[in-house]
């Protein structure tokens, strides 16, 4: 399977985040892509391929041009306003203030953002824009170019990205760029099966009204996870989009097991849907020693992970997204896909 890597993908580095009550270190950061490029290195999983360019049009098929234009200028405003460190939101409006536009550095920083976890600094933008570079480049390789599946190695991940907010550490959504531009390029219907650990908020939420794009997420229950406020089992869609979302919220503690039977469930929801192409957002935070997540899910079961997914039989496109423990992440994530190698 042909594999793009995100050149660009050590340009965003934050300083930290709040966790717990203490600011540590980023969990989203350059070392969790280093690690996984030299377990590719030493599987000889090589050449890691540089992305082609798609321009703009893809990324504002989905996303608001003025969201994008305050994700390529804001840092630049915060330098030229004095401004020392990273782009960080301290004030949200929330029902009850005035949602408007807002010509001020702090109210903007925090108009576009849903959470306070994804610092902005000079080369957050080059970064991510590159990395839905990197995932077009994959669908282009599925869609165009005669393969069965290719992987978008790149770093910072998506689907928490709505339309015009970030957080979550994602800027843009990758998968959602995937899955419009494989509708733009022939596909009649898409299909998305989310195995990050947390619930694919954004992705949900751009197509929560279309028929067009089938979006499922296997999750850590939002009642006890992040993103909290969206991921619920009653979430199936509105409108012309009711039916296809579906939302398979699990315990803490989860195993292999029971994530199986979850996917189950999905494969049924995919098979009847009938797409002609299947994205998979893909994080290996699902994994049992993961520092800010809760299942149990092993190195050894990633390869029944990507035989299950295999097992779908549609041209895919894999777009890396979460996984925090930095150590087995490039072997966790090379599971995934040599299960799903062999078994298609
Ligand atoms: C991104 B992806 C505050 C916790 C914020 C956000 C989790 C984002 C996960 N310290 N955590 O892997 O889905
Ligand atoms: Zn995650």
């Amino acid at each position: 399977m042909k594999i793009f890597l995100n050149t660009d993908f050590a340009l965003h580095s934050g300083a930290g985040e709040m966790h717990q009550g203490e600011l540590v270190p980023c969990f989203e950061n350059p070392a969790r892509l280093e690690n996984i490029i030299s377990a590719f290195q030493s599987h000889q999983l090589e050449p890691l391929l540089s992305p082609a360019d798609f321009g703009m049009q893809p990324i504002l098929a989905v996303h608001d041009h003025d969201y994008i234009k305050f994700l390529q200028t804001i840092h630049a405003e915060w330098v030229a306003d004095g401004r020392k460190g990273d782009v960080v939101p301290y004030i949200w409006p929330v029902p009850g203030l005035k949602r408007s536009a807002h010509q001020n550095l702090n109210a903007k920083v925090g108009y576009y953002a849903f959470s306070s976890d994804s610092p902005i600094m000079q080369g957050t933008w080059q970064a991510a824009y590159s990395g839905a570079q990197t995932a077009l480049s994959a669908v282009d390789a599925v869609l165009n170019q005669g393969d069965q599946a290719a992987f978008s190695l790149s770093r910072p991940p998506g689907h928490h990205a709505h339309k015009a907010n970030y957080g979550g550490y994602c800027f843009l959504n990758n998968a959602a760029i995937c899955a419009q531009f494989g509708l733009d390029n022939g596909c009649k219907k898409v299909a998305i099966l989310d195995v990050d650990f947390h619930h694919g908020n954004g992705t949900q939420d751009i197509f929560y009204q279309r028929s067009d794009v089938l979006h499922v997420s296997i999750h850590g229950d939002p009642k006890s996870n992040f993103p909290y406020y969206l991921g619920d089992a009653d979430e199936i869609g509105e409108g012309e989009g009711r039916g296809y979302n579906l939302n398979l919220p699990l315990a803490d503690g989860t195993d292999m097991q029971q994530w199986s039977l979850a996917f189950q469930q999905s494969a049924d929801k995919i098979n009847a849907f009938a797409a002609d192409l299947l994205i998979v957002p893909l994080g290996v935070d699902t994994f049992e020693d993961d520092p800010i997540s809760s299942f149990k899910i092993t190195t050894a079961d990633y390869l029944a992970m990507g035989k299950l997914i295999a097992s779908l039989k549609l041209p895919c496109v894999f777009v890396m997204e979460g996984g925090y423990d930095v150590g087995p992440i490039g072997q966790n994530v090379i599971n995934v896909l040599q299960g799903f190698e062999q078994n298609i």
